[in-house]
């Protein structure tokens, strides 16, 4: 326990803290002061990493007294919170985003200015925490920033990763990862407490015993255990005071870490085993939708889980909670099936330890959470072998079966003599190997069941858990996912906030719905030249940057067209290249004249997990057609291919402004939600896409005419798969396609090898799982109305701005409010 250590007798100390003056003069004193007391050093001496160092302590301290105020005051009001359980947040870059919820951009910039510093270079010093894979731990870090800035308590808990997503470099266009050391230069934006520090056991057995009351119980023995140290965040809310707390932990060892080993009084061997404890928090698994069901996943999972629940019951029980009540102290949001063993773990918690009864013990955990499914893909639903559960978690792997017989008897009771359907909705599934469905026990354990977009949630409820969603119907909902308008428009698009903020006022920047506001100027040709001008501006900053950092040149005056996003088979980059390739190919073969190309650069951006080799080839491949066409004279600079490595947040911020064309072309009925789409139509770029995740609202809002939609639809994909598909016939049938394969295969991006691309262009002829061959008929057709539109750029200009206008909707703030009203039940604090 770490309570205060004393009761206060200063005044001093119950005085409330201050912040330093919110005045360039206040701001540079403070600089100075953490300059000198902080790095250490004189202005003339320091380095830039202590300038940056020094100017993140300064812009702390002025978050500080609200943070302090903040705890103080969710404390005081005893409101029920949001724990958000995650195994990634990929936060990007902390620095601009804490000056944006300060209001302290100007005054920095002119207080370094006063300096002589140049507050974009510090900025540019910041290594991003990427303790995220993609959208599902860029979308955690989004619902933190809306839930401090609406005002709502909630504590983001997850891991403090030593090692985030690799950084991907290109050794002859191969992807090459680097370990990402994010913490090398120093971690100026967490507060560690050691003295908060929690133990998390792991391994050894179960044993039954009769307590006082002579009652049965269960204790748990375990073989080994190590130290979860909190590390804290402020997650500043925009302009309103609120500094909410990411909490994220890392692994140390205990003095005591292998009981075994201490026991037999190998000193030196136990402290060598001490560790291997820390290998915990070492480093995030870059698999993405694709579990590798490694032991040291489980581990990561269970150790911040259990962190969390015993940080969060602590301080309940400090401060006289009874926990038959918990769920009015707290919802816990299951951010996907990473988390879920804390189901299991708080049954252990208040049945083992807390002394309840099993049924008493079950209600109050059946309150407690909430579930968030982010995937279709089968192959990306967790399910972790009894046999490692049980060695690694045996108490916990009884309370699940446990859980189980009691639900199947639940079932078996609604549908007597239905045994196919109880062992169809096992929590144990008996093949390949003995595993727990970890989605099925969420979905049992969770007082609501969510997906991330209407449509991936009906194909949730019809096609994942059917049986689940007939059992209990009012258990799933629906939350659409939204993107925070603060980091993604007003951060990242300076001048089109500018712009917007001139013609509606601020308003929208927390209200984004009111963006609405601006559709009667979408035909203003005033209003048009102002918007088109600022995605110039964009495209120049991106330009630059590119430059910088990629030694990547983009020509003047194209389309951009941007695929940014995991690499992934059913994403399809492998559809965009074939259109690329065909459109070379037609050039290459006099089929159509380079001056008939609309100037066009396509952009990719994409890591692949580093075992997914096909993921790996067809990098290897854009990059191989890159260098190809980039060079060919005879594309007059007419196409461009530019594949800038380590695609991060920190690029995000500065392409999608830069966008003209966004691609969401996953196949129909695949992609979950997508993000990255709302981010775009956002900042005015037109989605080329399917039917899936959540382009089907961002067609429905804007309209048709503004969308250029392609391919088959969910239905249209679930009937070809039940018919045979059959990709070979689309090369067969389809000229363009053909001649867009063979030249692959000939060898013409591999310097005459005919073998190197041979398991891409065999993958896609004879198994193609994501149907891009189907599609790419459509897929070119709708490529050639963007070309017309772009043609006519008073047309386009005016699609653009409706694209802004119309998509308010996609604001993780409505996204929350959604959260809150359906699922949590909590309420702002104002
Ligand atoms: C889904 F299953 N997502 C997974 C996963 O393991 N990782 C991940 O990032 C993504 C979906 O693919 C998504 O459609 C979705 O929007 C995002 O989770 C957040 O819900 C891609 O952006």
């Amino acid at each position: 326990t770490y309570g205060p250590a004393s009761t206060p007798t200063h005044p001093l100390a119950t005085a409330p803290v201050s912040s330093p003056a919110h005045s360039v003069d206040g701001f540079v004193r403070e600089f100075l002061h953490e300059l000198n007391t902080n790095q250490g050093v004189t202005l003339s001496l320091s380095s830039v990493n202590d300038q940056y160092l020094a100017l993140a302590s300064t812009v702390k301290n002025y978050l500080m007294a609200r943070w302090l105020e903040t705890n103080r005051k969710t404390r005081d009001a005893k409101v029920k919170a949001v724990g958000y359980l995650s195994a990634e947040y990929l936060l990007g870059r902390q620095l601009g985003n804490a000056l944006l919820a300060t209001d302290l951009g100007e005054i920095a910039h002119k207080g370094l200015e006063l300096c002589g510093l140049d507050l974009a270079t510090l900025r540019s010093q910041e290594v991003e925490p990427g303790l995220g894979n993609g959208g599902l731990g860029r979308l955690a870090a989004c619902f933190i920033d809306s839930l401090a800035t609406m005002d709502v308590p909630c504590i983001g808990y997850g891991i403090r990763y030593e090692y985030g997503i690799f950084r991907q470099t290109f050794v002859d266009g191969r992807q090459v990862e680097q370990p990402d050391t994010w913490l090398s230069l120093g971690s100026p934006w967490e507060f560690p407490h050691p003295e908060a520090s929690v133990q998390v056991d792991f391994g050894g057995h179960t044993e039954k015993y009769t307590d006082d009351d002579g009652r049965e119980r269960t204790r748990w023995v375990p073989a080994w255990n190590v130290l979860g140290v909190p590390y804290n965040y402020m997650v500043p809310g925009y302009l309103n005071g609120r500094v909410n707390t990411l909490r994220l932990w890392s692994a140390q060892a205990t003095k005591a870490f292998d009981l075994g080993i201490f026991n037999a009084g190998d000193y030196a061997q136990a402290v060598r085993a001490q560790t291997f404890a820390e290998n915990i928090s070492k480093v995030l698994y870059p698999e993405d939708s694709t579990p590798q069901g490694k032991e040291l996943r489980l581990q990561q999972q269970y150790f911040f889980v259990a962190c969390s629940l015993r940080d969060f019951i602590n301080n309940e029980l400090e401060e006289g909670f009874d926990l038959h009540n918990l769920s009015d102290r707290i919802i816990f949001q299951l951010n996907d099936t990473h988390p879920v063993i804390a189901v299991p773990e708080l049954m252990r918690i208040l049945v083992d330890e807390q002394g309840f009864e099993w049924d008493e013990a079950w209600e109050v955990t059946k309150s407690c959470f909430a579930y968030t499914c982010h995937t279709l893909l089968p192959e990306a639903l967790e399910v972790w072998s009894t046999e490692l559960l049980g060695r690694l978690l045996p108490r916990h792997l009884e309370i699940i079966f446990q859980i189980n017989d009691e639900f199947l008897a639940e079932v078996r009771a609604t549908y007597p003599g239905d045994e196919i359907r109880a062992r169809r909705m096992s929590m144990i599934a008996e093949h390949p190997e003995r595993g727990v469905r970890m989605a099925y026990l969420a979905t049992v354990a969770g007082t609501k069941v969510n997906g991330v977009a209407a449509l991936h949630s009906q194909l949730l409820r019809d096609k994942v858990l059917p049986d689940f969603s007939q059992l209990w119907p009012e258990k799933f909902t629906n939350v659409t996912n939204g993107v925070t308008p603060r980091r993604f428009v007003k951060m990242a698009n300076p001048h089109l906030s500018d712009l917007i903020s001139d013609t509606i006022g601020n308003g929208w920047v927390t209200d984004l719905e009111r963006l609405r506001e601006l559709e009667p100027y979408a035909d203003d040709p005033e209003f048009q030249d102002k918007f088109r001008e600022i995605k110039a501006w964009n495209k120049r900053r991106l330009t630059s940057l590119l430059e910088a950092r990629d030694g990547i040149v983009l020509p003047d005056g194209h389309l951009l067209d941007v695929m940014v996003k995991r690499l992934h088979e059913y994403k399809r980059q492998s559809l965009k290249l074939l259109h690329i390739i065909s459109l070379y190919e037609q050039v290459v073969s006099g089929k159509i004249a380079a001056s008939d190309l609309t100037p066009r650069t396509v952009v990719f951006g994409a890591k692949a997990a580093p075992g997914y080799k096909m993921a790996k080839d067809t990098i290897h491949l854009i990059n191989k057609v890159a260098e190809k066409v980039n060079n060919d004279p005879v594309l007059e600079g007419r196409l461009k291919v530019a594949f800038p490595a380590n695609y991060n947040v920190t690029l995000a911020e500065k392409l999608i402004p830069a966008a003209d064309l966004s691609e969401q072309i996953s196949l129909a009925g695949m992609e979950a939600s997508g993000t990255g789409n709302m981010k775009f139509a956002l900042n005015g770029a037109l989605t080329i896409g399917t039917d899936d995740g959540a382009n089907v609202e961002i067609r429905e809002l804007v309209g048709d005419k503004h969308f250029f939609l392609f391919g088959m639809d969910e239905p249209a994909v679930a009937e070809l798969g039940a018919k045979g598909y059959n990709p070979i016939t689309y090369y067969e049938s389809q000229p363009q396609l053909r001649a867009a394969l063979d030249m692959v295969m000939n060898g013409a991006f591999s310097d005459g090898d005919q073998d190197m691309f041979g398991s891409v262009v065999h993958n896609l002829l004879h198994q193609d799982r994501f149907m891009a061959l189907a599609d790419f008929e459509s897929y070119v057709a709708a490529q050639a109305k963007v070309e017309e539109k772009y043609a006519d750029q008073a047309a386009w200009t005016r699609s653009s701005i409706l694209n802004v206008a119309r998509t308010g909707f996609f604001s993780s703030d409505r996204s929350m409010r959604d959260y809150i009203q359906r699922i949590w039940h909590t309420q702002p604090m104002i």
